[in-house]
């Protein structure tokens, strides 16, 4: 069987405990005697938001759980360490839908963003707030008798928190209606993406999928396992969000599924502070004129800057030297795995195998 075999199959495995969470909360949904017309409306938010994405955070607790366990899992670790993945996905979904509306975003997955769709405009954000209340009923539901239920719930909550932090400086420093690149720095970008991105999209599956497994929070190893994941997966995740700025603004709508925003956004993304620390003269007057205007040609023109300053080569150039740093950061933890309180090991390949998820990516 071929690898790419392998990951198809382990997607559909995947998938199909969708369908189990999806009947769970429309069933508990009537039996809260809801009319049928607002289960149907329920079902079409999980059905267009939550299963279209890659994967890659859901399928990543799966995946870390047996790394750590070592061992193929049973049926029922399979479907609570897929329950939990789901539950970030349903986070991810909630997030996405806002930041749509608050981007002013056109399609997403290859398809309209759930707000542009006729019927539904601003009851998009009522939906957003059920998918993530379905998260903590699920965890209710599946985890209450695990000794791990409370770190799993407060670690949900604040990962959110984290995430909100970091969409609050991303969308102050993007003011519609004033465009000043001088209070763009690389620095200011860091803890953006650092905020907005690696702790619900890096730490948070690994730190569940730890949970899972065993490896208590408060452990007396030295480092903290805790500790030492998160100094590996948050510069994995400002990687992975450095790529999503580079493809919204290479990337063709059929290639990334979404149409790039971030220019006309006036975002602080990693491309227009690397073409801003390279632009001659006249380069930072076509910035400074076009950059953050509604309007295709202003557009236009700063691209045609990116192209100009070497973006492309840039962000080659960065992606090579982010993944040998963070192959090294893997390295610190020991060959054989670091030992815990738990008596699970913390093993290099969980991070390993995540990085190779992302490294390179084309959407
Ligand atoms: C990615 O930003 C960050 C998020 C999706 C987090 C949103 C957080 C909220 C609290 C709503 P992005 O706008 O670059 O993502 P995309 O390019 O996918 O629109
Ligand atoms: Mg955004
Ligand atoms: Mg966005
Ligand atoms: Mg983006």
């Amino acid at each position: 069987m071929s690898s790419a075999d392998s990951k198809a199959q382990k997607r559909q495995k995947f998938e199909k405990v969708f369908e189990v969470i999806r009947e769970e909360l429309l069933t508990h949904f009537n039996g809260e005697g809801m009319p049928k017309e607002a289960a149907e409306w329920y079902r079409q938010n999980l059905d267009y938001n939550v299963p279209g994405g890659k994967l890659n955070r859901g399928i990543s607790v799966v995946d870390s759980v047996e790394i750590l366990k070592g061992r193929a899992l049973t049926d029922d670790e399979y479907l609570k360490a897929a329950i939990l993945g789901w539950c970030i996905e349903l986070l991810q979904a909630f997030f996405l839908v806002s930041d749509d509306i608050m981007d002013s975003s056109v399609t997403r997955r290859g398809q309209p963003c759930w707000f542009r769709n006729e019927k539904v405009g601003l009851i998009a954000i009522n939906d957003a707030f059920m998918l993530e209340a379905a998260i903590y009923w699920l965890i209710k539901k599946h985890f209450r008798s695990e000794p791990y239920y409370i770190d799993i719930v407060e670690l949900f909550h604040e990962t959110t928190y984290q995430t909100e932090m970091g969409q609050l400086i991303d969308l102050i420093t993007a003011p519609e209606d004033h465009v000043d690149l001088s209070k763009f720095s690389l620095q200011k970008h860091r803890l953006i993406v650092i905020y907005k991105t690696a702790y619900y999209s890096f730490y948070l599956p690994v730190a569940l999928a730890m949970h899972m497994s065993g490896i208590p929070l408060a452990s007396s190893t030295t480092p903290n396992p805790y500790t030492l994941a998160q100094s590996i997966l948050i510069p994995l995740g400002e990687y992975f969000q450095i790529q999503d700025d580079w493809l919204d603004f290479s990337g063709t709508p059929e290639q990334i599924g979404k149409i790039g925003t971030d220019i006309v956004d006036n975002k602080c993304s990693w491309c227009i502070n690397t073409a801003l620390a390279v632009a001659s003269e006249k380069q930072r007057k076509v910035l400074d004129e076009n950059y953050g205007r509604k309007d295709a040609e202003a557009e236009k023109r700063v691209k045609a800057v990116f192209v100009e300053v070497g973006v492309k080569e840039k962000f080659e150039a960065y992606e090579e030297d982010a993944y040998k740093r963070i192959i090294g950061l893997i390295e610190t933890i020991p060959v054989d795995g670091l030992g815990t309180d738990g008596a699970v090991k913390l093993k290099r390949e969980v991070f390993k195998s995540f990085l190779d998820k992302i490294y390179k990516r084309q959407k």
